[in-house]
């Protein structure tokens, strides 16, 4: 028999995913921000916590929690907007579940079930961040972090990250593959699977590193290609966008969203980490490359491109915004979703025109204090002389 609270619990819980969601009273002439978070882990079904039944859960218990919804592959299919969010038990275990709407940017609602991966890796301990690219071949791939211990090291909390590929073509039957070995880093995260062949290969971005945590002498987003994706080596891999000194990559950095197909260019939209008092600082950036050699990066505007603000900035990981998924439309409108502090998820909207006009027409950073501040009094200077002022 149901609990009677599940009544009242249901009823708040169909109010929030009809509620619609507004633009942000936010400004910068690139993108759209949206007041609400699109999934929390409020939007986490009722049944996938609570014992519904009245006998064996009298007080109407949550018996499995659920601590975030975040981090989410991103795909537009049959008309609908899917998400494979990354969905954390209060076990601090991740798992995917795929969510849809139709508006893009509201009405999120999760399947009954979350994905059952084949559990091919007896190690793998942890699954999280999934990109999902709709390729060329006719598959949609899945490329998650597949987090195992590292059994070699004395240290209670290593881990080793590789990259696990799994693929679908209706979100519903998964196949995995092998995880993808790269030959000369030990572990992968953030990896991506361009969705596009290049010279006939599969192409992914990848991100070279020593440690679980730190990327060591992993130099910054790489570019490799591999014949078979089913049993996936990369022997190259070439940095297409680097770590620098002084900069907002200067820790580290990783591929976010799939690459979107502009008119002009691939457009990426990537995270970037800088160590400070309060820890680490992850914001996103976006960068263009060269829509027939993919590993040519021809655009590099200065700067953040988004960082969490406000409410965004408090959450179980602090001071976070990721992204690992993007949708553009057949109109060119472009929605990102990103997460803030490893405990929701948002979006924010723009177009490929706007995309492609801030890659191609804001500064590069010129990477010193004199310079930066040369750079700001030209515009200073032509804006006074269009005010009259000067
Ligand atoms: O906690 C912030 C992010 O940390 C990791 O990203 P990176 O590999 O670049 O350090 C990921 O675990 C990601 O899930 C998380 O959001």
């Amino acid at each position: 028999m149901l609990h009677q609270q599940y009544y009242i619990q249901q009823e708040k819980y169909e109010k929030l995913i009809g509620r619609k969601n507004r633009k942000a009273d936010f400004y910068n002439g690139l993108y759209e921000r949206y007041q609400d978070p699109v999934l929390t882990r409020d939007h986490a079904p009722l049944h996938w916590k609570y014992d519904l039944n009245k006998e064996t859960n009298p007080y109407f218990m949550e018996r499995l929690g659920i601590n975030a919804v975040m981090n989410s592959g991103a795909i537009r299919l049959n008309g609908k907007f899917y998400l494979v969010a990354r969905v954390e038990g209060a076990d601090r275990k991740s798992f995917f579940a795929v969510a849809e709407s139709d508006s893009g940017v509201d009405g999120f609602r999760f399947w009954d079930y979350p994905i059952q991966i084949p559990d091919t890796c007896p190690e793998e301990t942890n699954v999280y961040d999934m990109r999902l690219t709709q390729h060329e071949d006719g598959y949609i791939y899945g490329v998650f972090c597949s987090e195992s211990k590292d059994k070699e090291n004395p240290d209670f909390s290593a881990a080793v990250a590789e990259a696990g590929i799994v693929r679908t073509k209706d979100l519903v039957s998964w196949e995995r593959l092998d995880n993808l070995k790269t030959l000369r880093s030990p572990q992968q995260r953030n990896v991506v699977l361009h969705p596009e062949f290049v010279d006939g290969k599969y192409a992914f971005y990848t991100r070279p590193m020593d440690g679980f945590i730190e990327t060591g002498s992993g130099g910054g987003i790489g570019f490799g290609l591999c014949e078979d994706i089913c049993h996936g080596m990369i022997d190259e891999e070439t940095i297409i966008s680097r770590r620098i000194y002084h900069t907002l990559t200067e820790a580290k950095n990783g591929a976010g969203a799939v690459p979107i197909r502009g008119k002009n260019c691939w457009i990426h939209i990537a995270h970037g980490v800088r160590n400070t008092a309060a820890g680490l600082r992850y914001v996103l950036y976006a960068f263009a490359a060269d829509l027939q050699d993919p590993a040519k990066v021809i655009g590099e505007p200065s700067g953040v491109f988004l960082v969490p603000l406000g409410n965004e900035r408090v959450g179980d990981v602090s001071n976070v915004v990721f992204t690992n998924g993007a949708v553009a439309d057949e109109d060119g409108t472009i929605y990102i979703y990103y997460a803030s502090c490893d405990t929701r998820l948002h979006v924010a909207v723009t177009s490929i025109d706007r995309m492609e006009d801030y890659l191609f027409h804001t500064p590069k950073d010129p990477l010193r204090s004199p310079d930066c501040v040369k750079q700001r009094c030209r515009l200073i200077e032509q804006n006074l002389a269009l005010l009259g002022k000067q």
